[in-house]
């Protein structure tokens, strides 16, 4: 940070760094609450690659929309420093991570396909750039703080046949930041194992995400049991580019969101609202 060690020390001290003790007294402070104390202060990030993390540039009030132009060139350049520089920077710029998905990752992704498209891109470049990007989301992820409750527990993925990673990644990270307790259980996951799951854990929170689908009627099909399996105290969302109106019209789910804002949204409502249930409920009890 470029502070003296008192200064972190004296932060410590008041709590304004949150730090437990080492078995020999030293202090020790977790990634995400380092980050969490530079986020809000407004601190430079002086030697990040200290932490492991990337260099930052220095400039925290990147405009999303030329970091998403910025993002694109590294990822099909495979210049994987910058890519992991952009969105680390926006991070500590306080955008949401909601914001970082939508308007950052999926439309570099969308610049990607349009070159991809236009034969201006080699498949190398395209896979490498979703592995790079999948770093750039773990970078996110180990800078955000892990609930040690199993109050708001979320997980999810993607159905048999779909192999898309970054959706399901992404909504990991951005449910981790809303103080759940999210876990991406991957690709292609067939749903009758998807309703073990469910029924294993009992999550508040299952998304589905959905951006190919090779056989639409099969999908239905195994669609309506996995609903029959989950319970009514699990919120069931679906989204993703594979899930058209008519499809939709064919589904039974508590929300179809179409960006990951609007599901960032939905789960803080159905945090408040199981939080603002709870309370009813001891009041209830003690009157
Ligand atoms: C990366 C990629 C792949 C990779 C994925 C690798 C990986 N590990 O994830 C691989 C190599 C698998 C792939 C394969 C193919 N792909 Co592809 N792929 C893409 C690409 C470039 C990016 C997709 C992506 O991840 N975007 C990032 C995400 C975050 O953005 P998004 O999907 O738009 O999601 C938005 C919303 O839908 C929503 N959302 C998404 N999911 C969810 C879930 C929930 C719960 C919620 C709430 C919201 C939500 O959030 C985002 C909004 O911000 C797209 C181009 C594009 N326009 O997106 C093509 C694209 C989707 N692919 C395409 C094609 C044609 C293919 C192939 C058929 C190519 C081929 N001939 O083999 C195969 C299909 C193979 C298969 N079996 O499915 C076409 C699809 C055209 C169409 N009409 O459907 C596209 C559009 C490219 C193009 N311009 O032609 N692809």
């Amino acid at each position: 940070m470029g502070v003296s060690e008192s200064s972190v020390k004296r932060w410590c001290d008041r709590g304004a760094l949150g730090s437990s003790r080492t078995a020999g007294g030293h202090r020790r402070i977790p990634l995400h609450e380092f980050l969490s104390f530079i986020k809000a202060g407004r601190y430079e990030l002086v030697r990040p690659e200290e932490l492991g993390l990337p260099v930052t540039s220095g400039q925290t009030d990147r405009v999303l929309e030329r970091a998403a132009r910025q993002f694109q060139r590294a990822l099909v350049a495979g210049d994987e420093a910058i890519a992991r520089r952009v969105v680390l920077d926006l991070f500590l710029a306080n955008h949401r991570c909601s914001a970082i998905g939508d308007l950052v990752i999926a439309e570099a992704f969308h610049g990607i396909g349009a070159q991809w498209d236009c034969g201006d891109l080699e498949v190398y470049q395209e896979r490498r750039g979703c592995e790079i990007c999948l770093r750039c989301l773990h970078d996110l992820r180990r800078a955000l703080y892990e609930p040690a409750d199993s109050t708001f527990t979320a997980f999810g993925g993607t159905p048999s046949g779909d192999p898309y990673l970054l959706p399901t990644t992404i909504i990991e990270v951005v449910l981790r930041e809303c103080g759940w307790r999210a876990a991406s259980l991957g690709n292609s996951i067939p749903l009758t194992s998807m309703a073990a799951a469910i029924r294993d854990a009992r999550p508040q929170l299952f998304w589905l995400s959905v951006s190919h689908i090779p056989d639409e009627q099969a999908f239905l099909a195994d669609y309506s049991q996995l609903v029959k399996s989950v319970p009514h105290d699990v919120a069931l969302v679906v989204g993703g580019r594979a899930l058209h109106e008519g499809l939709r019209r064919q589904m039974t789910f508590a929300a179809f969101c179409d960006d990951f804002r609007r599901l960032e949204s939905f789960a803080t409502t159905l945090m408040h609202s199981t939080l603002r249930g709870r309370v009813g409920q001891q009041q209830a009890s003690q009157n």
